[in-house]
């Protein structure tokens, strides 16, 4: 047969717009979009339904230990499936450089992780927390060279973040190459007199949380990291924007022409601090980093995701469960900076965003195929994923917009034992997924086989051309003939 696939009678979805047709695939790819294609060794009866880019996920912690130890409770089989049920194609979770380690044992270690369990197609964004001239010079160029075209850093944390100094070479670095450099941006100072002055006040319930983690200080590190790019012209990229003031940063230097990126994430738009003053220690489920805010930041965040201010919106999927073994390592009443900081979503990060994005009007079908996919894989230079046009990457999801269901945890098929978006009711669900042609799941049952997922070595990122306007010192410097910031 020609075709190995035909997906008919569905509307499929573009960046560009919505038709009825049918997609054939060949080996993995799209091989043809027409109005009607027969044959196919399988035809997949889409039924009128939504046939759009199976979704990248660009923000999830899969496999990995937090700086303090404490294991996510998913590994690459069930992260991966959990994110397949949620509608994606394609995960690029964070391989995580601890202090000491190499960067190539690093990756051997995930790559240990990923290959024999992934269902999905995945990559990494490397996390650096040591740059010394090694790693810088010789480390993150092999990374680079093996298609890990992006690297995390943290501006809090003593024992992940580098430091402005440290953000300054690494971004230097990245620009040198064509990598991204994306940031956690919140001051680690201002968080730290914030923990010693709430210890001191006996303030340490899961609501306090919120309190030690200040929208300022999100606001004045974005500020920052934004500056020190722009000091050396290099790319950046926001992850987990959670405040009015730092998403107006974001717009503000976008308008300007900075080559600027940004992401939020389903827990600002749906949940607010209140949810961490639930009774006993239940607001520790909604435990994470930039902590949750307030009913007029929902509205804000919102506003700023229907007006393109945002590139993605990611699950930022940080797995621990509500036992000892995730949330609770220190104890059943841990005071709140010694409970394990990460809320789960990575299956209900397209739902949510489906119904109260799509569904509720805010965003059009275009913009939701742009913020689940499209974007992430021109950014992050995943140039075979995130579009549906022949050539590219059989991975597609179909959707059916009119499925009105409760989220439980079962439908999230993770290792978790809760999910914060349990209970609530979301119109539009994916019912099959395919990744590079491969059916992962059909009309919500699981067809994958463990390990099919393959590493995918991504181009340089698809940040656009350099602008060249470095910082004028810079200029001033290179008419004398000095160069100390190619
Ligand atoms: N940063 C993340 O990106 N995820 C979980 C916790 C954190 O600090
Ligand atoms: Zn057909
Ligand atoms: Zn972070
Ligand atoms: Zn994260």
């Amino acid at each position: 047969a020609p075709f190995d696939t035909v997906i008919h009678g569905g509307t499929i979805v573009t960046a560009a717009e919505s038709f009825r047709g049918d997609i054939a695939l060949k080996d993995g790819r799209i091989a043809a979009i027409a109005e009607s294609i027969a044959g196919g060794e399988r035809r997949i009866d889409a039924g009128g339904r939504l046939v759009m880019p199976g979704g990248i996920e660009a923000h999830c912690h899969i496999a990995q230990e937090s700086s303090s130890g404490v294991m996510s409770a998913d590994d690459y089989y069930t992260g991966s499936v959990s994110a397949a049920f949620g509608g994606n194609s394609c995960f690029v979770p964070f391989a995580a450089q601890h202090r000491g380690q190499s960067i190539a044992d690093v990756l051997a270690t995930y790559d240990g992780r990923a290959a024999p369990n992934s269902v999905l197609d995945y990559s990494y964004h490397l996390i650096v927390s040591d740059p010394t001239p090694t790693v810088l010079h010789e480390e993150l160029p092999r990374a680079f060279a093996r298609g890990i075209t992006s690297f995390k850093v943290f501006m809090t944390y003593d024992l992940m973040n580098v430091g402005d100094a440290g953000l300054l070479d690494i971004l230097t670095v990245a620009k040198a190459h064509g990598a991204l450099t994306m940031v956690h941006a919140e001051n680690n100072d201002m968080v730290k007199w914030m923990n010693r002055r709430l210890a001191d006040a006996g303030l340490t319930a899961p609501k306090y949380h919120a309190v030690s983690r200040p929208e300022l200080a999100e606001e004045e590190a974005i500020h920052r990291a934004v500056s020190l790019a722009k000091l050396v012209d290099a790319p950046l990229f926001v992850v987990h924007v959670s405040t009015r003031g730092g998403a107006a940063i974001v717009a503000r230097e976008r308008d300007a022409g900075t080559r600027l990126f940004a992401e939020t994430c389903p827990q600002y738009l749906a949940f607010t601090r209140a949810d961490l003053d639930r009774p006993g220690m239940e607001g520790a489920k909604y435990i994470c980093s930039p902590p949750l805010r307030d009913g007029e930041t929902q509205a804000a965040l919102w506003g700023h995701v229907a007006r393109g201010t945002f590139d993605s919106v990611s699950s930022d999927h940080a797995p621990y469960r509500f036992d000892a073994g995730g949330k609770f390592l220190n104890g059943a009443d841990a005071p709140y900076p010694k409970i394990a900081n990460g809320m789960p979503g990575i299956a209900a990060r397209l739902p949510y965003l489906f119904s109260e994005g799509v569904v509720a009007g805010r965003i059009d079908l275009q913009q939701f195929a742009a913020l689940s996919a499209g974007n992430a894989a021109r950014i992050f230079g995943l140039s075979s994923k995130g579009s549906l046009m022949p050539g590219h990457d059989a991975d597609i999801a179909i959707w059916d917009p009119e499925e009105r269901r409760v989220v439980t945890l079962e439908d999230q098929h993770d290792a978790m034992d809760y999910t914060p978006f349990d209970g609530m009711t979301l119109t539009g669900w994916p019912v099959t997924v395919l990744s590079r042609g491969a059916v992962v799941v059909h009309e919500g049952r699981l067809e994958a086989a463990r390990g099919q997922g393959r590493f995918v070595a991504r181009q340089p990122s698809g940040t656009g051309r350099m602008r060249g306007h470095r910082a004028p010192e810079f200029e001033a410097l290179r008419a004398e003939g000095h160069e100390i910031a190619p």
